[in-house]
């Protein structure tokens, strides 16, 4: 008997981007578990990555490339070899790639996180076919476009310095579900002290352990912050030193949040104004005293029409105050812009012949619907779809299944599982999972490169996706050498050692070691030193100006809410929101038994009145509708849910829930202010007692 213990990484779509240490025996892992010499990972996995091994050797995995036998969306299919499976691929993209590539779309997302699982060989093999190129929006597009007009980079605060921080306003975020290993910095620091202070329409459970909860509506976080500014600004709780040195449009700003006080701000929020200015004051004079002041703010705040620019005021505050100052002090949005990721050498677009169209993911229902015409160019009649699970996570779901319903689009879908959307496949190819293949990553909470080895052989016929697409690639008669790199001289390209940050950069001595930190200050901005084009925290953003949108913050109001459309509001009055269940990482996890267990069933959490209102008790099941769609859950009575909000724990498998639907089948396809991103808790229904 022969144990190893083999070096990873987790490659889930969390900001925790663990290491790992995989136990193998005789050419079977054993055990998963956390780095006890990671500094950020310290050991800790989540329930969900602990029980890697039951999701790697789940009976149902798939082991075989799959040929469709039934109708779409039925599931139903027969084993085929590669090469047929190969074969026929090639044969429906050969006569698409001479007449219209365009006709072709990648469909993926952060199934893995991997820099060489995700977009390597598979973005060569499409830019050099001219496909469409995606616009990968569903996630973070909103709120890293605003962070950026106002920051430069997404570069901030450390997550190693958050438990010296005396205040943190965990402003749009669950981290105990979706950011553990924050949540251990956070609670380590109020141990030594620090006020948590959660700003969250729904008490989570992380809002329940923080000392205070700001649950303010949905979609009125810009409205919160510039009801902060006006109480910092006429109290005077400013760091002029700092706003003279390091910032760009002070006195504009002034005169915007002038308009603001603290009665405008708060009825915009529907929250108390004591509690407003309390927490301006405590924000300011935290800093005033000298002491560490940190924001994290998280993807809660950007799922609605003024996303953007709600991460673009909030991350204002930390320069009025001169937060930057400390090294725990002033915001993490994400931490991945500090990486020099070498894009163009693992993606590859100088292989473009020319510009292709571009398709954004969050709205792939109406594109996959969409006829072909001189302005959309032609219709979509192919769909290669790995790392990602359209059917179950993108918005107005009636619609993206009846895109993938269409008889005559031919999809592909490389998969560990059969997902909702591998029931609508032609051909499925099984992937391997992280434990499997070879990947370098980064992470967006987090300042290491990590590098994941392959701990055991692949898994029946699966083959990682690069390999799917160095065949494809041979098969569609590519000749550059670039589509036979192997999996390891891709992850050697996938930082820049020339950059200052990763001098350390060498993948040999990466793999070896699991994990290496990036040369970053301590405090990156404490003098200035913003990416921005002026140098400093903007204000006032003239590049805002000329995207056509407003150069100073403001409050854009939802696209649904009461307060903004009391038409839509008269026949669907709660606001709903479907952020992550802890025991799934979206739709990943979902059908890991053991994992489903624990969450139960699709639940619908709101408030005991509303509930009254409806004649709906605790624990019946409700029909969640308006004019997209509607699914059921049972509903749960509480007021974690404030009045008027209604949570749908999310992403479930369609096919898992009792009714073969999910949150999704609500939410609508428009899109943020900025980043084109989708508008997920911008989201009014009307809840009734699901018939019998
Ligand atoms: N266990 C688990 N972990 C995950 C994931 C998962 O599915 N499960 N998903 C991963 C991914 S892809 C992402 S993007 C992150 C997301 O994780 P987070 O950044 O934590 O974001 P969300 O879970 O979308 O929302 C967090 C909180 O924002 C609140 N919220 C909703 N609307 C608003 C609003 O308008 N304003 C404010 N202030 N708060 C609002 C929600 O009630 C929720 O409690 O987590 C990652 N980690
Ligand atoms: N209602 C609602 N909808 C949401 C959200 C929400 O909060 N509410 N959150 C949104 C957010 S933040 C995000 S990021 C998106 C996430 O959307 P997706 O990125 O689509 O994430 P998952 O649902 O986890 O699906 C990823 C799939 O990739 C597969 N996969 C993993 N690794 C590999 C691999 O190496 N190769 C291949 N071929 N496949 C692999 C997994 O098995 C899984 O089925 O969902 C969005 N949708
Ligand atoms: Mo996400």
């Amino acid at each position: 008997m022969t144990t190893t213990h083999v070096r990873a990484t987790c490659p889930h779509d969390c900001p925790d981007t663990c290491a790992l240490l995989v136990t193998v025996t005789d050419g079977v892992a054993t055990e998963v578990k956390g780095d006890p010499e990671h500094p950020t990972t310290a050991g800790v996995l989540c329930t969900k990555v602990s029980r890697y091994t039951e999701r790697t050797y789940h009976a149902e995995r798939l082991l075989y490339p799959l040929r469709r036998v039934g109708k779409k969306g039925e599931g139903k299919f027969e084993r085929i070899s590669w090469d047929e499976a190969l074969d026929t691929i090639a044969a429906r993209l050969k006569p698409l790639a001479a007449s219209a590539p365009e006709a072709i779309l990648p469909y993926s997302y952060c199934g893995t996180m991997g820099l060489v699982q995700g977009e390597s060989m598979s973005a060569r093999f499409f830019h050099q076919l001219g496909a469409s190129l995606l616009d990968r929006t569903i996630c973070a597009s909103a709120g890293g476009t605003g962070y950026r007009y106002t920051v430069g980079a997404t570069i901030g605060t450390d997550l190693e310095q958050f438990q010296n921080a005396k205040l943190i306003l965990i402003w749009g975020g669950n981290p105990i579900a979706s950011n553990l290993h924050f949540w251990t910095r956070a609670q380590e620091a109020k141990r030594r002290g620090a006020t948590l202070i959660a700003i969250d329409p729904y008490r989570s459970l992380t809002a329940e352990k923080c000392h205070r909860h700001i649950a303010l509506l949905p979609g009125t976080d810009a409205a919160l912050a510039l009801g902060m500014m006006h109480v910092l600004i006429a109290e005077d709780l400013l760091d002029h030193d700092y706003i003279a040195d390091y910032t760009l449009g002070f006195a504009q700003l002034k005169e915007r949040a002038a308009e603001w006080p603290p009665e405008r701000a708060a009825e915009v929020c529907g929250i108390g104004v004591a509690e407003l200015v309390g927490l301006a004051r405590l924000y300011g004079q935290t800093s005033r005293d000298g002491d560490a002041v940190a924001i994290r703010a998280n993807y809660g705040v950007q799922r609605v029409r003024g996303g953007g620019m709600a991460v673009r005021t909030i991350a204002c505050l930390p320069a009025l105050t001169g937060a930057w100052r400390h090294a725990a002090g002033g915001i993490q949005l994400s931490s991945s812009g500090s990486f020099p990721v070498n894009r163009a050498a693992l993606q590859r677009p100088d292989l473009l012949k020319a510009q292709p169209r571009t398709i954004n993911m969050t709205t792939i229902g109406d594109d996959l619907l969409r006829p072909g015409s001189p302005e959309f160019g032609p219709q979509v009649q192919a769909v290669i779809v790995y790392n990602s699970n359209p059917l179950a996570v993108a918005p107005d779901s009636s619609k993206v299944e009846r895109g993938f319903a269409r008889e005559d689009l031919f999809t592909v879908v490389l998969e560990h599982f059969q997902t909702d959307t591998v029931d609508y496949a032609d051909i499925v190819l099984p992937a391997t999972t992280q434990l499997e293949h070879v990947d370098a990553h980064l992470a967006y909470g987090h300042l290491y490169m990590m590098a994941n080895n392959a701990a055991i052989a692949p898994m029946g016929e699966a083959k990682p996706n690069t390999e799917v697409f160095r065949l494809l690639a041979a098969r569609m008669g590519f000749d550059d050498p670039c589509f036979r790199e192997s999996d390891d001289a891709l992850a050697a390209r996938a930082f820049d050692a020339s950059k200052a940050q990763a001098v350390h950069f060498d993948w040999e001595a990466l793999k070896q070691k699991g994990w290496q930190k990036l040369a970053m200050p301590d405090a990156p901005f404490a003098q200035g030193g913003f990416a921005t084009p002026s140098g400093k925290c903007e204000f006032y953003s003239a590049q805002m100006l000329a995207d056509g949108l407003d150069p100073l913050p403001t409050h854009i109001a939802p696209y649904e809410s009461p307060a903004s459309n009391p038409e839509l509001a008269a026949k669907y009055p709660l606001a709903m929101i479907s952020p992550p269940a802890r025991n799934f990482l979206n739709s990943t996890f979902v059908n890991i038994k053991s994992l489903r267990a624990a969450e139960g069933e699709p639940h619908l959490d709101m408030h005991p009145e509303d509930g009254a209102a409806r004649g709906i008790g605790h624990g019946e099941m409700v029909r969640i509708f308006n004019d997209r769609g509607s699914f059921v859950a049972k509903a749960r009575l509480t007021d974690k849910a404030r009045r008027g909000l209604v949570v749908g724990l999310s992403v479930w498998w369609k096919k898992l829930a009792g009714d073969g639907k999910n949150a999704n089948e609500v939410t609508s396809q428009r899109l943020t202010d900025m980043g084109r991103a989708p508008t997920f808790y911008d989201t009014l229904v009307e809840v009734e007692k699901a018939p019998a």
